[in-house]
C-alpha cells in the first residue's frame, strides 16, 4: 500500500502507528502541506478534500480520513474489538477525537509549533478558545482513564491510537499535560506497546 502523509501530522501518524503494529510494509509519500502539495490536481484526484492521510491500496482503491483508515486496517486484528457494543464504544471515542479533541489540540499545536503565530489579538482570542476546549477534552480523557488502563474493554485499540496521536504532542500546542496524571500514565502505556513507533520515525519510500 501507499501512504500519502505530512510527516508532522498526528492524523497521518495514527495510520503509521497502526501499520507498524500490524507489520504491514508500505510506501511512504511525504507531502508538504505548507507548500500546497495536497492541493495539486494530482493529489485532488486522489482526495478531493485536499487532505492527508490518504491510503492507496495495491488494487488502486483509495481511502481518506484517518479514523476510517484505522477502521479498515484494524478489521480482524486485536486493535478492533469483536463485540458490537465494544465496537460502538471505540467509534464513540473516534468521533470524540474528531469533534472535541483534534480540532482544538491539533489546531493549537499547528498554530504555535508548525505555522507560527502572527501575534494578532484575533489569533490570541482564537487560541484561548482552542485551549479551553482542548483542556475540556483532556479532562474527559483524564476522568475516563482514572478507572481503566485503555479507552475500551481494558484493551489497547484504535481508540487509543487515534487519541494518542495529538495528545502526546499536546505540549507543543501549549497544553500542560502534567495536569492530567492518568492521561500521562496512559501515554506511557501506549508507548510501551510492541512495535511502537514515534511520530518522527518515518522514511520516504
Ligand atoms: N479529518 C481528517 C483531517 C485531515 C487533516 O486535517 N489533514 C491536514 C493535516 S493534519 C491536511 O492535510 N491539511 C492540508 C490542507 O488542508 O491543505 C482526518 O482525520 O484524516
Amino acid at each position: 500500500v501507499k501512504l500519502y502523509d505530512y510527516p508532522k501530522s498526528g492524523n497521518g501518524y495514527k495510520v503509521r502507528l497502526l501499520l507498524a503494529h500490524l507489520a504491514i510494509p508500505y510506501r511512504y509519500l511525504p507531502l508538504d502541506i505548507l507548500q500546497g502539495e495536497t492541493r495539486t490536481q494530482e493529489f485532488l484526484a486522489r482526495n478531493p478534500n485536499g487532505k492527508i492521510p490518504v491510503l492507496e491500496l495495491d488494487d488502486g482503491r483509495i481511502l481518506a480520513e484517518s479514523n476510517a483508515i484505522l477502521y479498515w486496517l484494524a478489521q480482524n486484528t486485536p486493535y478492533w474489538p469483536a463485540a458490537s457494543f465494544a465496537q460502538s464504544q471505540v467509534l464513540q471515542w473516534l468521533f470524540f477525537e474528531q469533534y472535541s479533541h483534534e480540532p482544538n489540540i491539533a489546531a493549537a499545536r499547528f498554530w504555535i509549533s508548525i505555522r507560527g503565530l502572527d501575534g494578532s489579538a484575533l489569533e490570541a482570542q482564537q487560541l484561548e478558545q482552542k485551549h479551553r476546549a482542548g483542556n475540556a477534552a483532556l479532562a474527559v480523557m483524564e476522568q475516563h482513564l482514572q478507572e481503566r488502563p485503555f479507552f475500551v474493554d481494558d484493551t489497547y485499540s484504535i481508540a487509543d491510537i487515534a487519541l494518542y496521536a495529538y495528545t502526546h504532542v499536546a505540549g507543543a500546542g501549549g497544553f500542560e499535560l502534567h495536569r492530567y496524571p492518568a492521561v500521562q500514565a496512559w501515554l506511557e502505556r501506549v508507548r510501551s506497546q510492541p512495535e511502537h513507533v514515534r511520530i518522527t520515525d518515518w522514511q520516504a519510500g
